[in-house]
């Protein structure tokens, strides 16, 4: 069904305070189930491809350094309208602007480290799950053997 995934990360600063757990709470009380997860930490090349929409704007190298800092958690999320209900969840990209009861208000230290990444389009969720899963790393598709 169209526009019922989206990709998220829990950013490197929301991993390195502990606060994977209190997000991945509040996705899957708004109604999001995870369909595919795992913690990972990109090199500054892939955060750099993952972000090349951006590469011509100034903070794009410190985005990329930053994305590389540490670990992250990414994931892809199931939900009916889910691009824009999970980009009203996370709340404004500065999280000085971002509305109460969101990701991003409780969570994000500043513009640049925002706690999470969310989507912008159907487009762009199918091209960033595909970044990061195969179809082999969704749930039902395959049960890991015992050994
Ligand atoms: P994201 O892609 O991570 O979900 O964030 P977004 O759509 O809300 O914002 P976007 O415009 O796509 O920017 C990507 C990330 O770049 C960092 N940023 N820094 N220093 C700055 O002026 C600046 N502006 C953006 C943020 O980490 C933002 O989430
Ligand atoms: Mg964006």
């Amino acid at each position: 069904m169209a526009g019922n995934r989206t990709f998220t990360m829990i950013k490197p600063d929301a991993f390195e305070a502990g606060h994977s757990g209190d997000i991945i709470k509040m996705i899957e009380e708004a109604g999001f189930r995870i369909v595919a997860g795992k913690v990972t930490q990109l090199s500054a090349e892939l955060a750099g491809k993952f972000y090349e929409v951006h590469q011509e704007r100034p903070f794009y190298g410190e985005l990329c350094e930053f994305m590389s800092s540490g670990p992250i958690i990414a994931m892809i999320l199931e939900k009916d309208n889910a691009v824009e209900d999970f980009r009203t969840l996370i709340g404004a990209t500065n999280p000085a602007e971002a509305a109460e009861g969101t990701i991003r208000k409780r969570f994000a230290k500043s513009l640049g480290e925002n706690a999470v990444h969310g989507s912008d389009s159907d487009e762009n969720a199918t091209i960033e799950g595909n970044f990061f899963f195969t179809q082999f790393d969704e749930v039902g598709i395959r049960k890991v053997a015992a050994n």
